[in-house]
């Protein structure tokens, strides 16, 4: 991997990948994930009181083309360039951000769930995420406020905040009423000593952050659809130990991935 590569995720906490899926590939994956999106099943999951899908988990499990996706060398190699040591994929996930109807994603650290929800005990894992759709200013881009990886769990219950431990339930863990938030006059406060920066970009574009970045996504009140894909890597010697959220939120095969023979979806 780039030293660039490495030194801009070490400090930022991101880092835009180059050249990870072509065109043709995520053309396929967009039409996977359409078909998926029809299914009815606990993996589909909708925007409060609506039938309109707000995020589909766990499809390496159910879908073929999402299974190679996740044993891909381009990817395999980027998150054990950058944890270290041989991953497992830990999360699959794809959030639709319909057009007009797909609402927000509060501030919050994705490390909050799966640490005090799944049990994770370090931060060892590494997020992927895959635009499907072109992202802009208009459509709901992905905001990170860049640094704050190198702050810990903020907001969390360890230090007395008002954030509570999980009331069990997964479904606030992908709703748009979230648990587990970073409450937003802190992250104005760190936006201030920080910065923020928007992931915009083509279908295609790839990215990685830290488990701890702090991040957020707004309503898409576009008429353009800003469906995301993320894959979260995990290291092998950092599974929890007794995960009990449903399977296609916290995978419980915790061996190495295997890598696809051939380099291409
Ligand atoms: O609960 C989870 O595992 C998921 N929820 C959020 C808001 N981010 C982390 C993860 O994808
Ligand atoms: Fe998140």
């Amino acid at each position: 991997m780039e030293r660039a590569v490495r030194m801009n995720y070490g400090r930022d906490g991101w880092v835009a990948l180059p050249d990870v899926l072509s065109d043709a590939e995520v053309g396929k994956l967009r039409e996977r994930i359409g078909a998926l999106s029809t299914q009815r099943r606990p993996e589909v999951v909708h925007e409060a009181g609506s039938s309109t899908v707000r995020a589909i988990h766990g499809c390496h499990a159910f879908d073929e083309v999402c299974d190679r996706l996740i044993r891909l060398p381009v990817l395999l190699d980027i998150a054990e360039a950058l944890l270290r040591e041989p991953v497992y994929l830990y999360q699959f996930k794809v959030n639709i951000k319909a057009a007009v109807e797909g609402k927000a994603w509060p501030w919050h650290q994705d490390f909050a769930f799966w640490h005090r929800e799944d049990g994770m005990a370090a931060p060892d894992a590494v997020n992927i995420a895959i635009f499907l759709d072109e992202v802009d200013e208009r459509n709901g881009p992905l905001e990170v406020i860049p640094g704050t990886h190198h702050l810990g769990l903020l907001g969390s219950d360890e230090n007395g905040s008002e954030n509570t431990a999980g009331k069990g339930d997964w479904r606030s863990h992908v709703s748009a009423d979230l648990e587990h938030t970073v409450p937003a006059e802190l992250a104005a406060t760190l936006a201030q000593d920080w910065g923020k920066h928007k992931f915009t970009g083509p279908a295609g574009t790839a990215v990685a952050f830290h488990p701890n970045l702090v991040h957020s996504s707004s309503n898409n009140r576009s008429a353009h659809r800003r469906s995301m894909l993320f894959l979260t890597y995990n290291k092998v010697t950092n599974a929890p130990l007794n995960p009990t959220r449903p399977e296609f939120l916290v995978n419980r095969d915790t061996r190495p991935v295997v890598r696809v023979a051939e380099s291409r979806l």
